[in-house]
């Protein structure tokens, strides 16, 4: 279905930190792994079809991963990510979609941006792979730089902060450095708390209580958050004990969303697009 009430249209390549509207990152995972919709779209066909529904729906960027991250993953060998995310893709950006790719990989960066994304979303910030940094700076992409302490298969044991607010900053400030002396200029970073990544639960919550603190300390750059459909919603949401499943968390993530919007962020990360994108088109007109 084709919806047709885009309300307030912002330019994703616009490096305004505070556009007149939150957008919307629509997430497609072409993987047969990931927590939050594991297998869903991992046929690069059937992706390329949800991806275009998601745009449809009024999602400005468009996401694609080829790597699950979810905690205790194995990593995907570097070809079959660019089996997976290349098709996709390339169908993509020949739509005129402004396309992101959620990757780590230098290689697979260079390919992508070659064919047509214009946005790497690292989650690791250049460490796991710090020559994405020099890619990226000779292509003028805009980057999202994540916090990340280590790989799924560790991560979650690299919970110990001593502020966990105050050290994701200074953590997030070194990566940006390293961006910024590898040649990208600050304004093609996108900064993120990387929710979800080596963080407890308890300090999901402390990181999303603090986003005011992380918009201000971050101000010039754009900031992205990606909280859709993540554990810690579902144990908020817990039946009777029992974590709410991953495609029963999207109420939450909207509601997060609007949090968010409110407190300015320039992007939201989300595998629902509808309802996000209603509510920061609310948000907008409550903040114009
Ligand atoms: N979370 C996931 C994957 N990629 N990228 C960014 N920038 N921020 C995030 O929080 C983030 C991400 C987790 O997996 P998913 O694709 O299933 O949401």
């Amino acid at each position: 279905m084709f919806y047709t009430s885009i309300v307030i249209a912002v330019d994703p390549s616009d490096t305004n930190p505070h556009p007149a509207r939150t957008l919307v990152m629509g997430v497609v995972n072409v993987t047969p792994n990931s927590f939050s919709d594991g297998g869903m779209w991992a046929d690069p066909e059937v992706a390329i079809r949800h991806a275009r529904d998601l745009v449809a729906q009024g999602a400005d960027i468009i996401d694609v991963g080829g790597e699950s991250t979810r905690p205790g993953a194995a990593r995907t060998f570097e070809d079959e990510e660019l089996h997976r995310v290349l098709p996709v893709v390339k169908a993509l950006a020949s739509d005129g979609v402004t396309v992101s790719v959620d990757t780590m990989r230098s290689s697979v960066a260079e390919a992508v941006v070659e064919a047509g994304a214009r946005i790497v979303n690292d989650v690791s910030g250049g460490k796991a792979d710090p020559e994405i940094l020099n890619v990226v700076a000779g292509t003028g992409v805009d980057y999202v730089l994540m916090h990340w302490r280590g790989q799924s298969a560790t991560m979650q044991g690299l919970i110990h902060y001593e502020d966990v607010v105050a050290d994701v900053i200074s953590e997030i400030s070194q990566q940006v450095d390293a961006a910024q002396t590898a040649g990208i200029e600050r304004e093609r970073i996108i900064v993120d708390p990387g929710i979800g990544f080596s963080k407890t639960t308890e300090q999901n919550w402390q990181l999303i209580d603090a986003a005011d603190v992380f918009q201000k300390e971050f101000k010039d750059l754009r900031v992205v958050w990606g909280v859709s459909r993540k554990r810690f919603l579902g144990e908020l949401l817990a039946d009777n004990g029992q974590d709410r499943p991953a495609l029963e968390r999207d109420a939450g993530t909207m509601a997060l969303s609007t949090y968010f919007a409110l407190h300015h962020a320039w992007c939201v990360r989300t595998h629902e697009v509808r309802a996000n994108r209603d509510a920061m088109e609310t948000i907008a007109r409550v903040l114009a």
